[in-house]
């Protein structure tokens, strides 16, 4: 008797949000996991004092390359190489120096970047293509767009959808809110385009982290159990 294998949930989620970006229009590209200071952080407009540059948040090697704590230098990259328009996902492995109930230090990423001429990208353009994902991603949800802060995008926004357990009721996995926070996003801000040598230009783009969509869309309650390689979790994936 043959025992067959199965994908993991991380990778299964991985492919279908992968999948779903595809058929909007997006082209994958990838990067190193080594990276250095300016495509982590710098060119994306994080100030020298930024806390996340601590040596307790980043892991650094010896040399001062630093293991990259978001995909994000992946969209530097492909702006310094690729010629305009972009549109682009970059998924992948990140790392912070981060280890508790909702935090590994390993961990993985989508994100996204559009790149056109001036005043062509908006956030109406973006609204649009996070709600098409999050209802083939979670089925018939309701999305709203809080205001937020990132270092990278102006204005930004956190994304939050209609709980999956309850349909909004309040349960205990939304604390009784009713939504669920599940992405964040904002339109380039202008020192990122600086950065690159960019003029010109408008766009908009966000983050997601996988962990937490496939906890949602599989009902998992702790995030190490994805680690954990124990069977009994894995055998449920067939
Ligand atoms: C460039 C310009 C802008 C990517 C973005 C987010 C908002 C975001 C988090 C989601 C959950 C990280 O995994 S997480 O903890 N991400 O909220 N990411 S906008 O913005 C960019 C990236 C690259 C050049």
């Amino acid at each position: 008797d043959i025992k067959k294998g199965s994908l993991h949930p991380l990778t299964l989620t991985m492919n279908e949000a992968v999948s779903i970006f595809r058929n909007l229009g997006f082209e994958v590209a990838l990067g190193p996991e080594m990276e250095d200071d300016w495509h982590n952080f710098g060119a994306l407009n994080f100030p020298d004092n930024h806390p996340a540059r601590d040596m307790q948040d980043t892991f650094y090697n010896k040399d001062y390359t630093l293991l990259r704590t978001h995909t994000s230098p992946v969209q530097i990259r492909t702006m310094l190489s690729q010629k305009n328009p972009i549109r682009m996902i970059a998924p992948g492995t990140v790392f912070r120096r981060d280890f508790d109930i909702t935090h590994t230090p390993m961990f993985h990423q989508i994100e996204a970047l559009v790149v056109d001429e001036a005043d062509k990208i908006s956030f109406a353009n973006l609204k649009h293509v996070l709600v098409e994902f999050l209802q083939h991603m979670f089925g018939d949800v309701e999305v709203r767009f809080r205001p937020s802060f990132f270092p990278f995008t102006e204005p930004s926004a956190e994304v939050d959808i209609s709980c999956v357990f309850c349909k909004g009721d309040g349960c205990r996995v939304c604390s009784q809110t009713g939504w669920l926070e599940v992405l964040g996003c904002g339109v380039v801000d202008e020192n990122v385009f600086k950065a690159v040598g960019y003029e010109n230009k408008s766009g908009y783009a966000f983050g997601l982290g996988i962990e937490r969509f496939a906890m949602l869309i599989h009902n998992i309650g702790d995030l190490r159990s994805l680690f954990e390689s124990d069977t009994r979790l894995l055998g449920q994936f067939k």
